[in-house]
């Protein structure tokens, strides 16, 4: 599959805000097996969402368009769930009660929630349990949230420069307030872009990618299912 010639063709759709042709257009190809997930979300997904505004990249649509491109996203990865699911257990599988779990959130004041949604597939296809708690997560209830699933990780992702903060105030929180201690993982284009170390962060690792992920997975499960 020529994935550039796709990408013409699905933003074509993904332009227009055209959900049914933009939804029908990528479910074609991904229930045919001629795209993954990790493919479709990092070669096409991703890069149409950049399109809207990125680095040194002035944004021409309005905020309304960009709520609809990006639902229109969020439908597409939805559909693609049992997709998700099929390819995690093609090759190997972790009974569900041997999966490490992971807590996905984002912080209060963070509503970029698609790419933690992302995070949330290449968690499962790297088997790992994810609960996806999505945007503005607010703190108080997530400490009882977190005493009753004791997840292995709690990843946790910034988009906007100005919520590192209250990341690091959420970090503490958990620290000091919880009855044991989660390992903490942070991501998202903020963090990639600000460069702080995981000390100044506060935080056991920094992760950006599918691959970062699946050397996790390594670490956590050894080499069986690769
Ligand atoms: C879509 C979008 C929105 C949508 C979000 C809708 C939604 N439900 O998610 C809406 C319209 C709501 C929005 C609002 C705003 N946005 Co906005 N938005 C974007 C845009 C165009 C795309 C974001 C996205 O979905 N990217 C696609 C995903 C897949 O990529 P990603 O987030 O980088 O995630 C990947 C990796 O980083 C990684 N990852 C992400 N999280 C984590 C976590 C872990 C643990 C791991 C391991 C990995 C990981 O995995 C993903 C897949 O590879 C970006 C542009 C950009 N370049 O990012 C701006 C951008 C993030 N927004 C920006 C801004 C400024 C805003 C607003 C403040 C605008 C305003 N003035 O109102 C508000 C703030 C809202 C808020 N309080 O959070 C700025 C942030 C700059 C900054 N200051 O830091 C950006 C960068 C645009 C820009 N160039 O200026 N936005």
């Amino acid at each position: 599959m020529d994935y550039q010639e796709f990408y013409e063709k699905f933003m074509t759709h993904f332009e227009k805000e055209d959900k049914e042709n933009s939804v029908n257009t990528v479910m074609q190809i991904v229930s045919g097996r001629e795209i993954d997930i990790i493919d479709l979300y990092t070669k096409i997904l991703t890069p149409a969402l950049y399109s809207i505004a990125g680095d040194n990249l002035e944004q021409k649509i309005t905020i309304s368009q960009e709520h609809i491109r990006t639902s229109i996203i969020r439908t597409i990865i939805e559909c693609c769930y049992p997709y998700v699911v099929v390819e995690r257990n093609l090759n190997y599988t972790i009974k569900k009660e041997n999966r490490k779990k992971v807590i996905i959130l984002c912080p209060e004041d963070e509503y970029h929630e698609i790419g933690p949604r992302m995070v949330e597939d290449f968690f499962t296809l790297n088997h790992y349990e994810p609960i996806f708690l999505g945007g503005n997560t607010p703190r108080e209830d997530l400490m009882t949230l977190i005493e009753e699933i004791k997840p292995e990780y709690i990843a946790v992702s910034v988009a906007n420069y100005y919520n590192i903060v209250t990341a690091k105030k959420m970090v503490e929180k958990m620290k000091a307030q919880l009855s044991y201690t989660p390992k903490v993982i942070v991501g998202g284009y903020a963090i990639r872009k600000k460069k702080e170390s995981k000390n100044e962060l506060g935080v056991d690792y920094i992760l950006d990618t599918f691959e970062d992920i699946q050397a996790l997975a390594r670490e956590d499960y050894g080499d069986v299912f690769s």
